[in-house]
């Protein structure tokens, strides 16, 4: 029995949330928040099923950018992308569920919004990969390493949401 536990545990430790436990970071950038589409933006996400489990609205320290954005400090684009994400205040948010990593992403469109397909709120509210107003993590592992820049784990609501049963079989 302890052992069926703590192989449990190291299970769940090592992948982190999974099933319909998945998260996954959300950042509307401050393009996103100027145009106003930080409510259009909820609004797909729980309409889609997923559940809001961390929210924030706050001005990025460069640090916290820097550390976002790690794999990228050897691009040609870096010191705009940490300006840029800089500008303004950003709405940080974690959603839950199924799956939610790869849907988001794919609910956001591709990083160039012209590759972006209408329906997609790239596709449908912004025209250059510089000023793509949203961001989603692109893997489990950086949906975890993401959330932890942004959020400590007190910040995140663990909720009891009356219509999961209405949104999972
Ligand atoms: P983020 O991380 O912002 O959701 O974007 P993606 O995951 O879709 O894409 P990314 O990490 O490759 O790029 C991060 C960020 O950099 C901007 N960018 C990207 C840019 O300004 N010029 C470029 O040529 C590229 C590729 C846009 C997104």
């Amino acid at each position: 029995m302890i052992c069926l536990f703590l192989t449990v545990f190291a299970y769940v430790f090592k992948t982190g949330w999974t099933g319909v436990n998945e998260r996954t970071f959300i950042a509307v950038k401050p393009d996103g928040v100027q145009r106003r589409l930080v409510g259009e933006i909820i609004r797909r996400f729980e309409r889609k099923g997923f559940k809001l489990v961390g929210l924030k609205f706050l001005q990025a320290s460069d640090e916290q950018l820097r550390d976002h954005y790690r794999d990228l400090r050897e691009k040609p684009f870096f010191n705009g992308l940490l300006k840029y994400m800089n500008s303004g205040p950003v709405v940080a948010m974690v959603w839950q569920g199924m799956d939610v990593v790869k849907t988001s992403r794919r609910m956001l469109g591709e990083t160039n919004p012209a590759d972006s397909l209408p329906g997609t709120i790239r596709g449908d509210y912004c025209v250059e990969v510089g000023r793509n107003v949203i961001h989603g993590s692109d893997s489990v592992e950086s949906a975890q390493r993401e959330i932890s820049i942004w959020f400590k784990e007190h910040e995140l609501v663990c909720w009891e949401e009356s219509t999961e049963h209405w949104i999972y079989a």
